[in-house]
């Protein structure tokens, strides 16, 4: 599962220039990546993984558990991310105004939307109203996004004759989203059990995806760090949301690592520039602004914690080298939802994988490393054997047991 994320928002407010910036992180090894040669507007970004070179350092060392005798150093395969650069959208886009119908479907088809506001004033770049007004901005794109699902709700009609108990169950659902949408609310505000969410996820409504807000800010605005903050705080005040509920439900504390999980700020320009120097430099540069990583980074890990995105990984020998001399181990980073069981897990890396799956040995990753890989940490008990049952845990090391 690759984890996608639109870039939305109104005309002219950098998305194209936070797009270019992440292009130039798009992973080297595109052609294992659908779309990202294909597609203009499609770029692919390895998520960023400390803990893979690590694991390749451990492999590398022969660790005889993994009977390898490799000659080559281990290939690093980090998950990654699709982004999509999607149209500006302005007013009457749900009825087909401007890009209107190509920006709804590609926003369809992501996970998750990075919605990027306009915060720095800057007089020669033209801003679709004139004005930089973010809190009018927000509610433009939100507006057009509710317009878009009202539209897809209206297409839902009251089941007649013999309808089935989850036709009637489904109109009613519909109803009650039309509704609160009327009143304004987005589908991902309105509260909703377990069997209602379920039976909305069909209609692919817009306003249910998760968004994080990625305010493009000045260079000024980046430097003054408070003054931001409150700035969005603001925002939020005004817009009556507090982020903590603007994803719909409370935060996992669990999963938090960013500042906060809803939104981020950066300057896309600026992006573009720190994207192009080497990873030292880049740091020192970052280092200016009090930043500890690049907004793609930030972006990346909020999208993560938002989504409730956990990975696994995996390190050994890759299967296609079938000659003894070509061998060569890989180490990988797998995307999976949070309370995911094992076989579903194993199904990430391969259908089949889910089908036969026996059982899977797994092992924190700080373990692993602590005794070096995979025979210490047997010897000592930290490997676990675990069957269909076990609900996968963040950053754990498996190996997956499948018959054939
Ligand atoms: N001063 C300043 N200008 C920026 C920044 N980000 C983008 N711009 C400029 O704003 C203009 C529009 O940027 P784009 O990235 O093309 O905007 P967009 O959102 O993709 O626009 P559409 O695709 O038309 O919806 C360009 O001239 C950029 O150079 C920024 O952080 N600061
Ligand atoms: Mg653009």
């Amino acid at each position: 599962m690759n984890l996608s994320i639109g870039i939305a928002g109104m005309p002219n407010v950098g998305k194209s220039t936070l797009f270019n910036a992440l292009l130039k992180k798009t992973v080297a090894y595109a052609a294992n990546y659908p779309f990202a040669t294909i597609e203009p507007n499609v770029g692919v970004v390895e998520v960023p993984d400390d803990r893979l070179p690590v694991l390749a350092n451990i492999i590398a060392g022969g660790d005889p558990g993994s009977e390898s005798g490799m000659t080559q150093r281990p290939s690093i395969v980090p998950a990654a991310v699709e982004f999509y650069d999607i149209a500006g959208l302005v007013k009457g886009a749900s009825k087909g105004e401007g890009l209107g119908n190509k920006f709804l479907s590609h926003i369809r088809e992501v996970a998750a939307i990075a919605h990027v506001v306009r915060l720095f004033e800057d007089p020669g770049i033209i801003h679709v109203s004139n004005k930089v007004d973010p809190v009018s901005d927000i509610q433009t794109v939100e507006t057009e996004l509710i317009l878009a699902d009202m539209a897809t709700l209206s297409k839902q009609h009251e089941p007649k004759g013999k309808a089935s108990k989850e036709e009637i169950f489904l109109y009613e659902i519909v109803q009650k989203m039309e509704k609160k949408m009327d009143e304004g609310i987005m589908a991902r505000n309105v509260q909703l059990d377990d069997e209602e969410k379920a039976a909305v996820k069909q209609l692919n409504l817009l306003t249910m995806k998760p968004v994080i807000y990625v305010f493009n800010v000045s260079e000024n605005q980046l430097s003054n760090m408070n003054e931001t903050k409150k700035k969005i705080e603001e925002i939020f005040n005004q817009l009556d949301r507090h982020p903590e509920l603007v994803s719909g439900s409370k935060r996992d504390p669990d999963l938090h690592r960013d500042d906060d999980p809803s939104y981020i700020y950066l300057n896309a320009k600026l992006e573009n520039d720190v994207l192009a120097l080497s990873e030292e430099d880049q740091k020192a540069y970052l280092k200016e602004y009090g930043l500890e990583e690049t907004g793609l980074n930030r972006l990346i890990k909020t999208a993560y914690s938002t989504l409730g995105l956990i990975s696994f990984l995996t390190a050994g020998e890759k299967s296609s080298s079938a000659k003894a001399s070509e061998r060569r181990g890989e180490v990988r980073a797998w995307t999976i939802t949070k309370g995911t069981l094992a076989p579903q897990a194993a199904g990430v890396i391969h259908t089949d994988f889910e089908k036969h799956f026996i059982k899977a040995d797994i092992v924190p990753f700080k373990d692993f490393v602590e005794l070096d890989g995979w025979v210490k940490a047997r010897e000592l008990g930290k490997v676990q054997s675990v069957g269909k049952d076990y609900v996968m845990k963040d950053d754990e090391v498996v190996e997956f047991k499948v018959g054939v």
